[in-house]
């Protein structure tokens, strides 16, 4: 089950669901879940849903005889989100301490099913952190209107509660954030909102104005507010001003000037005044607004500055400060780091991790294990949500372990959730799992959290190396080139075998460009058994076939900015390494 549920207590009375199952609403109940749990029993096969007596009940939000008669204590005071799944005695219970408790029964119960059985269970289950999901904040390529409805769905499937709209380069978003959408895109933003609430996902709205803001001028104010209340009649609820990527010390106006001193305090304290008149003038004029959220010009280090000082003494304690951990894209986030950036901004932290996002490092899609941070970020933090990469369902591999640890980072290990996350992209299927364990190999590297790439295949030319200056050659061959072959299958395998085609079409380029190198690794191993024999005239040819490939290779473009301006990286300092070593040896 994903994310592993915090207590799961096995039961002997399980049972097949059959033909017709009665659907009886608790105390409290929810329209999102009630979807969820008539989807699943109409996949595991139940014909007719009633909501008169039938061989199984499933107790849509409790109901309190049941799960006494199950032997099972209610929801409760379980923390927020919260809830319980009880099944056994040919009854499904599913409550709830809120609505999203009882969603999150239902989605539960939907992994439960196996075919038209479920077995026997008491789930008690809770998140640790307050937000989990995802910040859409990268540079390049947005992700298209499909891209984010898909998305949410992700979200919501995976217990995940946030989304955020913050994509650089939206110009509405930044460039021209004082304009208003226009109606297409207006209609998109509403289409999101609804299919957020429907995964019962924040849909939270960040705007970026800090490059021409002018903090004393009402007229920004106003279109600020403006911006924001457009959202909120479409019905967003969460909101967040993102102040990231500006040159705080520049002014966008003389009365900025006059008014505010030159350098990081006079920043901070422009900041703090408007997200303070923001909460004050508008966030609590409305009764049912998410805490406001902002993110820092210096989101990227825990250091005492006049700047943070500023945010922490002047600006409004409801608000919510971003951080990314020390480093932009840090390799590991410590809980002892989290402490201090809750001390030195006075605030509530959420960290939005810079992971899987790939605009830093054009021509690499990031597939390896999310990794480096410490539980205890728990204790100091809310919540930790992900920068994914400019391919939507690509990024679903990192997503599913972010989903993980902020649900229960306790218990958080990634390398078990990375394979688990593979898996669920191979829908289970041995041949893609093995085929997408060796592709993200290949695309391991990103110079930030993973330093060295395709350990897999590393391992595999030094085995190699070690057995061909023992003077085996045959031996150094056979024990490589299976591997080799493998790479040159991967991606037909992952193409035909992925459960998401958004998988494949996004990860295009990079498959085509690891179908080239797997060639080019073999054409290599062709090279060598050719100088081996003396054979100069195949070794010409060898080596002209791997020049071709390695160039067909290069010439890959994808269509997404950044990654469209150069070629797919794969196995980059391996694969290139390998096949030049080979070319020496034989020259
Ligand atoms: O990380 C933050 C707060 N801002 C930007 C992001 O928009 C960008 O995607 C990442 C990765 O390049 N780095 C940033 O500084």
């Amino acid at each position: 089950m994903t994310p592993e549920p915090q207590q799961t207590t096995r039961r002997d009375d399980g049972f097949d669901l059959g033909d017709t199952v009665a659907l009886v609403h608790g105390p409290a109940t929810d329209a999102d879940a009630e979807r969820v749990v008539r989807e699943t029993l109409t996949k595991a096969g139940v014909r007719t849903i009633s909501d008169g007596p039938a061989e199984v009940t499933v107790w849509l939000g409790g109901s309190a005889s049941t799960l006494e008669q199950l032997g099972v204590a209610p929801a409760g005071l379980l923390p927020a989100e919260g809830y319980v799944v009880a099944v056994g005695a040919q009854q499904v219970v599913l409550d709830g301490v809120d609505a999203r408790g009882i969603y999150y029964a239902a989605q539960t119960f939907a992994q439960l099913v196996q075919g038209n059985h479920v077995d026997g269970v008491e789930i008690r289950d809770w998140p640790t952190m307050r937000y989990r999901g995802s910040i859409e904040g990268f540079y390049g390529t947005p992700w298209s209107h499909a891209d984010r409805l898909d998305h949410l769905d992700y979200l919501g499937a995976h217990r995940m509660n946030t989304y955020e709209y913050a994509p650089k380069d939206d110009p509405y978003h930044r460039e021209q954030w004082r304009d208003p959408y226009p109606a297409d895109k207006l209609a998109e933003l509403g289409e999101l909102i609804d299919r957020a609430r429907r995964n019962k996902v924040d849909f939270t709205f960040a705007l970026s104005p800090g490059l021409s803001m002018r903090y004393t001028d009402d007229a920004d104010f106003r279109a600020l507010i403006a911006k924001f209340e457009a959202l909120y009649a479409l019905g967003a609820r969460a909101f967040n001003v993102a102040l990231d990527d500006i040159e705080y010390e520049t002014w966008h106006s003389a009365d900025d000037e006059e008014r505010y001193a030159p350098g990081g305090g006079g920043a901070g304290l422009a900041q703090s005044e408007l997200l303070n008149r923001i909460q004050r003038e508008w966030v609590e004029t409305k009764a049912d607004l998410a805490p406001l959220q902002m993110v820092p010009t210096e989101y990227y280090n825990v250091d005492e500055t006049p700047y943070k000082q500023a945010l922490r003494e002047q600006m409004d304690g409801a608000v919510v400060v971003h951080w990314t951990g020390i480093g932009v894209v840090p390799e590991a986030i410590t809980s002892a780091q989290a402490a201090e950036a809750k001390a030195v901004f006075g605030h509530d932290i959420l960290i939005w991790d810079n992971y899987p996002v790939n605009d830093y490092a054009a021509g690499r899609i990031l597939l390896a294990a999310y990794s480096g941070r410490e539980p205890g970020l728990a204790d100091h933090v809310v919540g930790v949500i992900s920068n994914p990469m400019n391919q939507a369902g690509a990024s679903k591999l990192a997503l599913y372990s972010f989903a993980e640890f902020g649900w229960n980072p306790a218990t958080y290990d990634e390398q078990a959730s990375w394979h688990r996350a593979i898996a669920e992209t191979a829908g289970g299927d041995a041949e893609t799992i093995a085929a997408l364990e060796i592709f993200a190999d290949l695309t391991t590297y990103d110079g930030k959290l993973h330093l060295a790439n395709a350990p897999a295949l590393t391992a595999k030319t030094a085995a190699f190396w070690r057995t061909w200056d023992a003077g085996d050659l045959a031996g150094a061959i056979a024990d490589l080139e299976p591997y080799l072959e493998a790479i040159e299958n991967a991606p037909g395998q992952i193409r035909q075998g992925v459960i998401d085609p958004a998988f494949a079409d996004e990860a295009d380029a990079w498959l085509d460009a690891a179908f080239y190198w797997g060639q080019a690794l073999r054409q290599a191993l062709r090279v060598l058994e050719a100088g081996a024999e003396g054979n100069s005239s195949d070794v010409a040819t060898g080596r002209d076939q791997i020049n071709h490939l390695v160039t067909q290779a290069e010439e890959i473009r994808d269509i997404r900015l950044p990654h469209s301006k150069t070629h797919p990286r794969i196995g980059d300092g391996v694969a290139d390494t390998f096949i030049s070593r080979v070319t020496d040896s034989v020259s």
